[in-house]
């Protein structure tokens, strides 16, 4: 490392720190999830994809309906669910509207197989529209339905465009990504989507959600020719990737050991051909490969820790490296042709 470059990492530690300050902010909270939706509309099959595991039930609390479920997971999440709201405030239930209003996301599944959007389904959305504004319609079972487009434009049509809607099937796990994709981007607003993150067993596609940002963050910084004065913003992108990657996969990553890997991947002798061809051995991220060498560095850096984490690896320099060169071989085909 010169003494240029020594300069460029003073920030280092503040960075990491603020990070790490970031995280554990969120830590001792707790999540609430709202679901409602017809018997059957799938709505327990749903969480327990999304999360990766069994979420069962556990005993109501006492002023609760009958008609009201819940769940708790790991500690941190809590679900609730009812077949619909008309019930619970024609019984004037209070203590569990208030689950709806306090929700920080409310589910609402539509059986694509069934009956999309009845009298009732209507009914309980607008009372839910007017009590708690962060809904997700989910259209549930779409492998056992047909035209998934035209049940869609007509769900956003009678709910008048105000609604995200993802179509899934908790059955074949189709966009079950995108679901939890939506519920992250849903939970950020709150600061809670690392919490959420970090409490579920399916951690991948999370993952993948949070290299792809922070490689287009540093593709978009790094338009010009590294090393240069934009190695900080860079760096910073990296340690905050880092730290939520390590959060996710709830492993160790002191100060020393991300600086380390930070500037392994920036400073070192990592040709920058090698990161450009590492994009190219994964499919889908056209837009980082063609960002240039900072977006490239950082998908490769994201997905390298992903990788390590996954295998249990413990997660060096030296391991780094050869899960670069093991990136590389994957496609023999690709490498030293530009290096
Ligand atoms: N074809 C298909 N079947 C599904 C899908 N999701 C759930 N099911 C089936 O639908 C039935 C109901 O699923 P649940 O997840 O128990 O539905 P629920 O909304 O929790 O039902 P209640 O708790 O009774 O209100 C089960 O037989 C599931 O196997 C799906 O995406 N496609
Ligand atoms: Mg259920």
């Amino acid at each position: 490392m010169t003494e240029n470059n020594h300069g460029n990492y003073k920030e280092f530690d503040h960075w990491y720190e603020e990070e790490m300050k970031k995280v554990n902010q969120q830590l001792d909270q707790e999540i609430l999830i709202a679901m409602i939706g017809d018997v059957n509309a799938g709505k327990s099959s749903t969480i327990n994809k999304l999360i990766g595991d069994t979420v069962a039930e556990v005993g109501a609390k006492p002023g609760e309906t009958k008609d009201v479920k819940r769940y708790q997971y790991n500690g941190k999440i809590f679900f609730v669910d009812t077949p619909g709201l008309d019930d619970i405030i024609k019984e004037h239930s209070g203590e569990t509207l208030k689950f709806y209003k306090q929700a920080d996301v409310v589910l609402f599944f539509l059986n694509a197989a069934g009956t999309v959007l009845s009298d009732g389904e209507l009914k309980s959305l607008k009372e839910l529209e007017g009590i708690n504004k962060n809904i997700v319609i989910v259209l549930n079972k779409i492998d056992a339905a047909e035209d998934i487009p035209a049940l869609v434009d007509y769900i956003k049509k009678h709910t008048k465009n105000k609604h995200q809607i993802v179509p899934i099937s908790s059955k074949t796990g189709e966009n079950m990504d995108q679901l939890r994709n939506k519920l992250l981007d849903l939970l950020k607003k709150k600061k809670k989507d690392i919490l959420f993150a970090k409490n579920i067993k399916a951690k991948s596609s999370t993952a993948k959600k949070w290299i792809f940002a922070a490689s287009g963050s540093a593709a978009t910084v790094g338009a010009s020719p590294l090393p240069g004065s934009d190695i900080i913003p860079i760096t910073a992108i990296q340690v905050g990737l880092m730290v939520k990657l390590a959060t996710l996969y709830d492993k160790p990553l002191s100060k020393e050991r991300a600086k380390e890997l930070a500037i392994a991947t920036v400073a070192g002798n990592v040709g920058k051909s090698v990161f450009r061809q590492i994009v190219k051995t994964f499919p889908g991220v056209g837009s980082v490969a063609g960002a240039g060498v900072a977006g490239a560095m950082t998908f490769s850096l994201g997905q390298a820790m992903k990788y390590a984490y996954e295998n249990n690896i413990d997660l060096d320099v030296e391991a780094l490296r050869s899960i670069y060169d093991l990136f590389m071989k994957r496609y023999p085909s690709l490498v030293g042709k530009n290096d």
